[in-house]
């Protein structure tokens, strides 16, 4: 039996100057396509119309308005959203302060935990289906989320309910305590997991929630609604309103809200920090990237060229750490960039829920305009552009994986966060140098480095101003490691015992 990743080697490899017999056997396999694996939907359950989930019920809004929540692959209707307005996000912000001063701030800790664990417990029950219905609502590759997003979800949840019954032992001699209630607003690209990153951390400090997912990917989070139901989690404990930007700001304005907790842009976190100075309110922000992921000439070539591949094309660069920026050591970036031309050919563009498919759909059409917009300013600015071959559908939201070659520092393409499959390449000679250019930008999320040598790692995990720098891999996560930025790229830290902290009071 043939493996596919060897398949796929083999298209690489008669791309370069192989000997004339190696290549004609090689001929079958230049050819070689892949047959549609399709992932089932017809295990999955969605209902027509979703309502708001205030105080363990499903209710209608007082807007008494829905909106389209639609798959950005096919463009089709999905379900009618209910979109909360002020009224609503105050019946559910009082249902989170009355049930976290009547329960769960009085339940026993090691009671909590068992809660948070059932949760954890029904997304690995229901993992198929919350894989398959991200996928249809947000457009990402059905790979990703069936193997990144839900089991990483799930893990969330059974790692912080580890911690619920420990927080003593987590700061020692400090007596933590809970804040109230968390207002919590999420971004399109991680639906399921943002919401664990947030949900599961306030659950076991002993805060109650209101979550707002984004107004283009609700589905999973309204269906996490469902398994809390299932889980029995006292009414009010977790909240879930869906809407617009508005109803997101009607959170982070109510006056019963103890803390917000935001991912997203940096113009609104910039925002959200305004709007709240002079509450108490605590604040965590986990905001926009720009990441350098930097290859030196001792590198292992053919792993950096996954790890660039993994870094900003999986999940459509709908990453906020995607290491968007590529500085490759000038001795080695002529063999770098022709692997990673070689490797953008194999790379399939297309239907989402084919298991085959490495780059699903762009989330909606306002990002397609957006990244479409941005591959024009790089080839206004004179940057060199090399695209892959790939067709596209016709229908749906998708773009080619791009590379700029030859950018600068002052290329806007180098600077600004585009959140889709386009990598800006630069080179560089010496350490000071990169270093210097990779801290040159407003953001600091993460970055990649690339090097044979320990030494120069810890190095320059010292110099970069990141809050995560990958070594000789990109885009891990663990619920057990901290995530957060430098700069405009936030603050406060989500994961790990660091992501107790922002819930608690000492
Ligand atoms: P945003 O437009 O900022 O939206 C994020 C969330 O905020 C959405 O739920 C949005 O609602 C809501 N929102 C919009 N205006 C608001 C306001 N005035 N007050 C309160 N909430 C408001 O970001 P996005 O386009 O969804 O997500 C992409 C951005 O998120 C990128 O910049 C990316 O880097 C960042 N991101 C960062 C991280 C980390 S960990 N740093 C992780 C993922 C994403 P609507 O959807 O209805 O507009």
């Amino acid at each position: 039996m043939i493996d596919a990743s060897y398949l796929r080697l083999s298209v690489i490899s008669n791309k370069h100057g192989m000997a004339k017999k190696e290549k004609k056997s090689l001929e079958f396999f230049t050819d070689w396509k892949y047959e549609p694996a399709i992932e089932s939907t017809d295990h999955i359950q969605l209902k027509k119309q979703y309502d708001l989930f205030i105080n363990g019920k499903f209710v209608k809004p007082n807007s008494g308005k829905y909106y389209d929540t639609i798959n950005p692959a096919t463009e089709e209707k999905i379900a009618r959203i209910a979109d909360a307005n002020a009224k609503d996000v105050d019946i559910a912000v009082k249902a989170a302060k009355k049930a976290y001063d009547k329960t769960w701030s009085k339940m026993p800790a090691k009671e909590r935990a068992k809660y948070i664990f059932r949760i954890a417990r029904l997304i690995q029950e229901k993992a198929r289906e919350l894989s398959v219905i991200e996928t249809m609502n947000g457009g990402k590759a059905i790979r990703e989320s069936r193997d990144i997003d839900v089991p990483l979800a799930a893990n969330h949840f059974f790692y912080y309910a580890g911690w619920a019954d420990k927080l003593e032992y987590a700061f020692p001699n400090r007596n933590p305590k809970s804040l109230g209630v968390a207002g919590q607003v999420i971004p399109w690209n991680f639906p399921l997991l943002m919401a664990a990153w947030k949900i599961a951390p306030a659950l076991a400090t002993g805060n109650t929630v209101v979550l707002k997912p984004a107004e283009t990917t609700p589905l999973t989070c309204l269906k996490l609604a469902e398994i809390i139901q299932e889980s029995g989690l006292p009414d009010g404990v977790v909240n879930i309103v869906t809407g617009f930007g508005s109803t997101g700001a009607a959170i982070v304005n109510h006056p019963l809200v103890n803390k917000i907790a935001f991912t997203g842009s940096t113009a609104v976190g910039k925002w959200i920090q305004k709007s709240i100075s002079g509450t108490d309110k605590k604040l965590t922000l986990e905001l926009g990237g720009k990441a350098a992921n930097i290859i030196f000439e001792d590198a292992p070539i053919n792993q950096a060229v996954e790890g660039i591949v993994n870094g900003i094309f999986f999940n459509q660069g709908h990453v906020c750490c995607a290491g968007s920026r590529l500085f490759v050591q000038e001795s080695v970036a002529e063999e770098v960039i022709q692997k990673l031309k070689d490797r953008l050919e194999t790379l399939i563009v297309g239907d989402p829920m084919d298991k085959n498919t490495d780059i699903g759909a762009i989330n909606s059409k306002m990002q397609l305009n957006k990244i479409n917009e941005y591959i024009k300013i790089g080839l206004n600015d004179g940057a060199d552009m090399y695209q892959s071959q790939c067709s596209i559908p016709k229908k749906g939201y998708f773009v080619k994986p791009t590379l700029f070659l030859n950018t600068s520092q002052s290329h806007r393409i180098s600077q600004e966060e585009i959140f889709g499959p386009v990598l800006a390449i630069q080179t560089f000679r010496t350490i000071e140098e990169v270093i210097e250019k990779a801290n040159n930008i407003p953001y600091g999320l993460s970055a990649g480095v690339w090097t044979d040598k320990g030494s120069r790692i810890f190095n320059m995990t010292q110099k970069l101003r990141a809050g995560v720098v990958w070594a000789n891999t990109y885009n891990k996560f663990d619920p057990t490691s901290p995530f957060g930025g430098y700069k405009e790229s936030g603050f406060g830290r989500e994961g790990g015992l660091h992501g107790l902290m922002p819930y608690l009071k000492f």
